[in-house]
């Protein structure tokens, strides 16, 4: 089993670890564009010197609540990195759910669309506007990850989805595969991401976890997201109140669920920390 992209066939028949590289103000900030695209591509070097299989680069926070970022800021945040990336030797991954970007990165060589909104964003409204279906579907061989969300990142927190999440989010992604597959996409092209926190409670995202094999039987590949997620915070320590958990005090829950996600059957792990998340799975390998 393999996952087409536009210039790899990314093997899956032992997991893949792809690497985060967020290209926000707050990730890489010292000023300037030019430093923080600089920043940001010393990050891709260091994330490939780690065991990367993939990077995955973004220009906009998905985190509940952040505010979204313009088309013109996403562009000067994400072209830069990606122009130098597409040099390392991986498959680049660009994380954004804007038509338009996916445009102007799959004309830059960009192998993967990895998209929280799994192409249902529209831009310019109506029939005539551009949208990431079409583009994906026009374009002869990127792959794209299709990642399930309920509403937005901005509500989705207020309202989270309502009883049985695993048969919903299995639905909605088995529909979205099959809509761009008849628009000609092969099959071999399509990801399927359960989007671990968006819009879904603690136990809900655990679920998807513990059920993953229902996930599976949609005959997809699978990529879990759980890196420094904020249900791993809760789970860790009855006397660690979630709130005091930072994010980058997640790696060991972090490295947990990766695990636990790659046992139950995901072909690729989405993370932050690349190093830590592959010595685990050497030691997952060595008992397999
Ligand atoms: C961009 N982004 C943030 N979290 C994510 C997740 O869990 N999966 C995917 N595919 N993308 C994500």
């Amino acid at each position: 089993m393999y996952w087409q992209t536009s210039r790899y066939q990314i093997d899956l028949t032992r997991p893949k670890v792809m690497g985060i590289v967020n290209v926000t103000p707050d990730s890489f900030s010292d000023g300037g564009q030019h430093g923080s695209a600089l920043a940001a591509l010393r990050h891709c070097e260091q994330l490939i010197r780690d065991g990367a299989d993939i990077l995955d680069i973004g220009g906009e926070s998905t985190r509940p609540g952040a505010p979204p970022v313009s088309l013109e800021d996403e562009l000067a945040r994400v072209i830069p990195v990606l122009r130098e990336a597409t040099r390392l030797g991986v498959p680049v991954s660009v994380d954004t759910y804007k038509p338009r970007v996916m445009q102007a990165v799959l004309e830059l060589g960009a192998d993967i669309i990895n998209d929280i909104w799994a192409l249902r964003w529209q831009e310019g409204g109506g029939a005539h506007g551009l949208h990431g279906t079409g583009l994906v579907a026009a374009h002869p061989s990127c792959g794209v990850c299709l990642m399930h969300m309920h509403r937005e990142p901005r509500t989705m927190q207020v309202t989270p989805m309502q009883g049985d999440v695993v048969p919903q989010v299995r639905a909605f992604l088995e529909q979205s595969a099959g809509a761009l597959q008849a628009l000609g996409v092969d099959k071999a092209r399509i990801m399927l991401d359960p989007g671990i926190g968006f819009g879904k409670t603690v136990a809900q995202n655990f679920a998807l976890l513990a059920r993953q094999a229902e996930l599976l039987q949609a005959g997809y590949p699978v990529l879990a997201g759980w890196s420094r997620k904020s249900s791993l915070a809760g789970m860790v320590s009855h006397a660690t109140p979630a709130a005091s958990l930072s994010a980058s005090e997640r790696l060991a829950p972090s490295l947990a669920a990766a695990l636990l996600a790659v046992e139950r059957g995901a072909c690729v792990v989405r993370v932050h920390d690349v190093k830590e998340t592959v010595q685990a799975l050497r030691v997952l390998e060595a008992i397999r």
